[in-house]
């Protein structure tokens, strides 16, 4: 069992590992940037060790300081919680090389589900369902590519095998665009990745965003924890989460999960992981895996009843799943609203003192968040202050409360999104369940 766990992270999502281990009897180490001195975790961990300067190449990026930090500390694992480092293969490798354990999958699994080329071939050999597309990287002969485009249609969208979560993508409308959009494509994802191979999809233009949360063991046993929907989103940043996804049926979840938990065993995966899926016209599209914990992990906890973090950790200390498939029954329904410290109209971050703050509370409430009154919002990173989660019986009654909770929170001294979330909330179409990936953009174009 891991005695000392390294938190390679900052903000609620350290908090929210510390609060695991704390209740595991596990000890904590905080690393924090010299500008992050003040995060509450910091001050409730057993230790804290600070890796570098404020900006994240050089602190919460920086591979080699987070190494020695858990050999001066002696600890014995390393969570890297979400972005920064966590699904960096490289890091994962050298902190299993240096003696640690890693809390995740392996180097290689990491490495493989980056490149979304050879993450939708592991697909395709395990009967997940993937969108039409080039099976493979596009071709260098232009002729080839163009007849591969007819035989895909248009429109369909181009996307580097080194990206994800939105960069490095090009729709396509019409053929006399193909070439000069694959040339384009390439080059942008040669400098923001360092590797320019692409491949091709049909465009999907109306989906909903649906995802899968799995959990798997070192002996090859997997679950699903059912679905989120993920639709409500801003420039592919997520604005709001719910599980279950409204108007999925039990046959659909459990025909997908099935599959996919037949996937994990068949990939070898360890630990915890999201399916990431496009939804259109009633059929499941596999886009991506995320190889981490989510930041919507709060959802799935609240419809199942566990504890993610902690599974994370009896995993990665060797421990056999102890939930069974037929342990997982959703109950009620769950939203999440992401909190940030940026101007509710032009997104522009607020970063700064919190002069005062209360947080909401009551039967299904959860608050996941570090801040707190006269804590200083520094500008060094995203602008994630936290998460507003509730749960009640029902979608409706879901909404109902968050409404409430998004009244009672008060955070003054900065401006915050809640002004944003308020009025989604408010909104025919959210409130009916089912917007697609593109809703909230256009409702927000139109203001
Ligand atoms: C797509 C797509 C439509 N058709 N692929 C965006 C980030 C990465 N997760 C993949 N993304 C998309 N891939 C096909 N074939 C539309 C998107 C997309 C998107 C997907 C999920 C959530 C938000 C999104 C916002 C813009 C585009």
């Amino acid at each position: 069992m891991i005695k000392k766990l390294l938190i390679a992270n900052r903000g609620e999502i350290a908090l929210r590992i510390l609060r695991a281990c704390r209740e595991m009897g596990i000890k904590t180490v905080a690393v924090h940037s010299t500008a992050d001195r003040d995060l509450k975790h910091v001050r409730l961990a057993d230790e804290a060790v600070c890796i570098g300067p404020p900006n994240s190449i050089d602190s919460y990026l920086n591979i080699p300081a987070i190494i020695s930090a858990a050999e001066v500390t002696d600890a014995d694992a390393i969570h890297p919680g979400y972005g920064f480092l966590s699904e960096n293969a490289d890091f994962a490798e050298r902190v299993e090389s240096s003696g640690f354990i890693f809390v995740g999958p392996t180097a290689a699994t990491i490495r493989v589900m980056g490149d979304k080329i050879r993450a939708k071939e592991a697909m395709i050999k395990t009967n997940v369902p993937c969108v039409p597309g080039s099976e493979g990287a596009v071709p260098d002969d232009p002729t080839k590519s163009l007849e591969m485009a007819e035989r895909i249609g248009y429109p369909l969208i181009i996307k580097a095998t080194g990206g994800g979560g939105g960069r490095g993508m090009r729709v396509v409308y019409d053929s006399s665009d193909l070439l000069e959009s694959i040339t384009m494509t390439k080059t942008e994802a040669g400098a923001a990745f360092g590797n320019d191979v692409v491949f091709m999809e049909k465009y999907l233009q109306k989906p909903r965003h649906i995802e899968f949360q799995i959990l798997a063991d070192n002996y090859g046993n997997a679950i699903h924890l059912c679905e989120r929907d993920c639709s409500m989103q801003r420039r592919n940043q997520k604005v709001v989460e719910e599980a279950p996804a409204p108007g999925l049926s039990t046959e659909q979840r459990n025909h997908l999960g099935n599959i996919l938990t037949k996937a994990c065993s068949e990939i070898g995966y360890r630990g915890a992981g999201t399916f990431e899926f496009l939804y259109e016209d009633g059929e499941f599209y596999f886009i991506e895996m995320n190889t981490r914990l989510q930041v919507e992990h709060p959802v799935t906890e609240f419809i199942t009843g566990v504890d993610l973090v902690k599974q994370q950790l009896l995993i990665a200390s060797g421990e056999r799943l102890k939930i069974k498939q037929e342990d997982i029954v959703p109950r009620g329904h769950a939203i999440e609203c992401r909190i940030n410290a940026e101007d509710a109209e032009t997104f522009i971050p607020s970063p700064g003192k919190i002069q005062r703050f209360h947080q909401p509370g009551g039967l299904g409430v959860r608050v996941d968040s570090h801040i707190y009154g006269g804590y200083t919002v520094p500008p060094y990173y995203d602008s994630m202050i936290g998460k507003l989660i509730v749960h009640a019986e029902d979608r409706d009654a879901a909404i109902a409360r968050m409404e409430g909770a998004l009244i009672e929170m008060v955070v003054e001294g900065i401006k915050t999104n809640i002004p944003l979330q308020r009025k989604i909330m408010k909104d025919t179409t959210f409130r009916e369940g089912g917007a697609g990936i593109h809703y909230l953009e256009k409702k927000l174009s139109q203001q």
